[in-house]
């Protein structure tokens, strides 16, 4: 693996499931590996489990970290080409590269703006950093994927499901917001589930159909309280519309996750990548129950960058 970007730069999916699992057994087995390395962080956006839990990732394999929020460096420009007579200083060609040199793996988190969606969707920001950094690249949400949240879902899964993965339904629900989120985290889903072979339901509004690249191979059902029947995990999430792109189509409280709903199924679990915001999302009740993940599924967060990161040091 030359950097992580998404499930496309993992060349063995049980393999690097297997190590992950392996350093939950075993969190400091491999300590001496990243010892006098240095794994910097940039963020253009919040972040609480991201930082903290990649950050842990990374002293469990013995790297020291450093890390910087965007707004406390230079604003960068990513386009080529450009006159560079407004408000941003560094171009990413010399931040990159200069970047490389100080230290030994680059991890970036930058949001979509949701405006333009065919920006989004070419990556810019980390496909400039893969072009002018001289070491790994590490996704840490980008604007159309979140692989590292991802993984950690294949990990808590993987913990537990009842039956093999073909036969273990896990739906992908929608559920209403406030605000117009990305579409990262349940495309990256999506892209996970279906690679690790779950059997995939998706259900949404009319309107908030997903990127086909990423669902291809999942169900799609508009009712949900039918896509909720049988299913052995819930997954909840918000995301803004990709058709209309970026806009807010629905906000019918409806689509909240509530007890009754969770009743329809095969006592599933309940997982949410967080923040979650509650009796919007989802009810107190659900999300307090004992089949609620969502705080284990954040532990998770940690295997998930170890195995990652112990594969890009090598
Ligand atoms: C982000 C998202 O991609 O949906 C990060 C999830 C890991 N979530 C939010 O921005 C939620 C913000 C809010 O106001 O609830």
């Amino acid at each position: 693996m030359n950097h992580f970007i998404s499930i496309q730069d993992v060349e063995d999916k049980q393999a690097l499931l297997h190590q992950a699992l392996s350093f939950i057994e075993s969190p400091w087995q491999n300590e001496s590996r990243g010892q006098r390395k240095t794994l910097g962080m940039l963020f253009f956006n919040p972040s609480l489990r991201t930082r903290l839990s990649t950050q842990q990732a990374a002293y469990q394999l013995g790297m020291k970290v450093i890390s910087m929020n965007a707004d406390q460096g230079w604003k960068i420009e990513f386009e080529d080409g450009v006159i560079m007579n407004a408000d941003k200083a560094e171009h990413v060609r010399e931040a990159a590269a200069v970047m490389s040199q100080l230290v030994d793996m680059i991890a970036i988190r930058s949001f979509p703006g949701l405006v333009n969606r065919d920006k989004d969707y070419q990556e810019e920001v980390m496909t400039q950093f893969v072009k002018f950094a001289t070491v790994p690249i590490v996704n840490l949400e980008s604007s159309t994927l979140h692989p590292l949240q991802s993984f950690a879902d294949i990990i808590t899964l993987e913990q537990h499901r009842k039956a093999s993965r073909p036969k273990t339904k896990v739906v992908l629900t929608w559920a209403p917001h406030i605000r117009a989120l990305p579409q990262a985290v349940s495309n990256s889903f999506a892209q996970w589930a279906l690679g690790y072979e779950y059997d995939l339901v998706i259900t949404h509004p009319e309107g908030y159909q997903l990127n086909e690249n990423f669902t291809h191979g999942a169900r799609i059902e508009y009712d949900q309280l039918a896509a909720f029947e049988g299913a052995d995990f819930i997954y909840a999430k918000n995301w803004s519309s990709y058709e209309d792109y970026g806009k807010v189509l629905c906000t019918d409280p409806d689509w909240m996750i509530t007890k009754e709903k969770m009743t329809l199924t095969n006592q599933a679990k309940f997982m949410h990548c967080l923040p979650i915001r509650r009796n919007l999302e989802i009810a107190d009740d659900v999300l307090d129950s004992p089949d609620s993940l969502v705080v284990k599924q954040a532990k998770n967060r940690i295997f998930a960058a170890q195995a990652v990161l112990n594969e890009l040091l090598l």
